[in-house]
């Protein structure tokens, strides 16, 4: 008895550690600070204005904040915006590197809907969300406009996202305070966080490895579930489960299971086929972990069996992937070049080796049925940012994905793994622990499979 209620003492105390279940796991606010400070460098003088995505008016799926406001500040709560001024020794009044998060007043009406949130009047503000300096958003036009009136050129060095609607009117509105025209677009902001956001400091790997190592729990459970007579839909929900028991707040994307012609259809997502016997199905399903995303196919057979077709169109899918990653140089590869000219794109490596390797039913070479890029940048955004076709530096995080699709044999097949680039040039696979060859995801079907 008195066991028992130790047990009970140290299980509480443990779940009191835990942290709430639906934080976002968040980098140290240092990291934020000086994405920050790296911006500024990058602001030619200028000043940046960004603005945190809204809330929906009515929504279904939880709040997902803009990628560059969470990149720069961690910060995932709507309405905000975040001022960066960049150093401007020369100016007519000299600038020094500043920064302010303007956070909306407390709606205490939408609390009871949404949740309790900051505002520039909360207690002890500025360490809570790491910016050196935390206003009312009512003081964003004011410091704009203040900004702006001491040094006019300024007008013309504001970065902003190019979509955003805020953007437009508050450069409107202090254009006309200040008597002056507003720049028809304002510089594009997501041009300097793009080249940010392309190599990945530790902490991000870290998270992206969680989002991996989810997706690979989610593909797993798929193998074993897959049979004849599920639907497509009931597959997607099962790997959604995993996910989800694995910390990850959504999907990286619609999870797409094609089963059969479907598995042909590149972005498949309607799921509402019953899968038949003797069917091959591509499961492109990935989650998000901590605003993080994985992005993982796997192709199998419905039955637990390739045919000699499937596993010889298989076979050349995975023969093209092992031949980029071969090729591989970092600093020298590129990933995406839809031209598959370049010796030094992965592109060109793989469509060769899918060119050279088996013939469809009219005795023609492959290549033709491979339509899409051999992959892309991965990060916050399933699909990050970049100038491709993108050369491939140590810290860089991208996925490797042929695919060959020929719709007259109901034939799809797309394998799709996450690499980072090591800081020794190396490629990591991070789905290393997912079944990659045939035989072995006919294994981990049979539930014989360990890593
Ligand atoms: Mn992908």
């Amino acid at each position: 008895m008195k066991a028992l209620r130790f047990l009970a003492v140290v299980l509480l105390a443990f779940l009191a550690a835990m942290p709430a279940l639906n934080a976002l796991e968040k980098q140290p606010a240092s990291t934020y600070h000086a994405r920050r400070e790296a911006l500024a460098a990058r602001l030619q003088g200028g000043v940046a204005v960004l603005f945190a995505a809204e809330e929906p008016v009515l929504d279904l799926t939880p709040y997902r904040q803009d990628e560059d406001f969470y990149y720069l500040t961690g910060w995932n709560e709507p309405g905000a915006a975040l001022l960066i001024v960049g150093e401007a020794p020369q100016a007519p009044s000299p600038r020094r590197y500043k920064e302010i998060l303007f956070l909306p007043a407390r709606d205490l009406r939408m609390e009871k809907y949404t949740g309790v949130k900051l505002d520039a009047a909360s207690p002890d503000v500025a360490r809570a969300t790491g910016v050196d300096e935390v206003e009312p958003m009512t003081q964003l036009p004011v410091e704009l406009n203040r900004l702006i009136g001491a040094d006019r050129e300024l007008m013309r060095t504001i970065w902003m996202q190019p979509i955003s609607l805020q953007a437009k009117a508050l450069l409107t509105f202090t254009a006309t305070t200040l008597g002056m025209d507003a720049p028809d677009e304002p510089r594009d902001v997501t041009q300097l966080t793009a080249r940010l956001r392309l190599v990945k400091d530790p902490g991000e790997i870290e998270l992206i490895r969680k989002a991996t190592s989810a997706s690979i729990a989610g593909q797993l459970v798929m193998m074993r579930a897959m049979k004849p007579g599920v639907t497509e839909l009931a597959i997607a929900g099962r790997m959604t489960a995993a996910w989800m028991e694995h910390g990850c707040e959504r999907p990286s994307y619609a999870p797409i299971v094609g089963s059969g012609i479907n598995s042909t259809i590149l972005h498949y997502s309607a799921n509402d086929r019953t899968i038949q016997n003797g069917d091959i199905v591509v499961v492109d399903a990935a989650c998000e972990y901590s605003m993080y995303a994985a992005d993982i196919t796997r192709t199998v057979p419905a039955n637990g069996r390739f045919t000699p077709r499937q596993r010889e169109i298989y076979n050349i899918v995975l023969g093209a992937q092992e031949a980029a990653i071969k090729a591989f140089v970092a600093g020298k590869s590129t990933i995406n070049d839809r031209d598959r000219l370049d010796p030094n794109s992965l592109d060109t490596v793989a469509y060769n080796y899918i060119n050279t390797h088996g013939k469809d039913l009219h005795g023609q070479p492959l290549g033709k049925y491979w339509l899409h890029g051999l992959g892309h940048m991965l990060g916050i955004d399933v699909h990050d940012p970049a100038d491709y076709p993108q050369v491939l530096e140590p810290g860089m995080v991208f996925t490797i994905e042929p695919g060959i699709y020929i719709p007259e044999e109901k034939l799809g097949v797309r394998i799709e793994c996450d690499f980072l680039v090591g800081a020794d040039g190396r490629l990591i696979d991070l789905d290393a622990a997912l079944p990659h060859t045939a035989d072995e995801v006919e294994a981990a079907m049979r539930g014989k499979w360990t890593k």
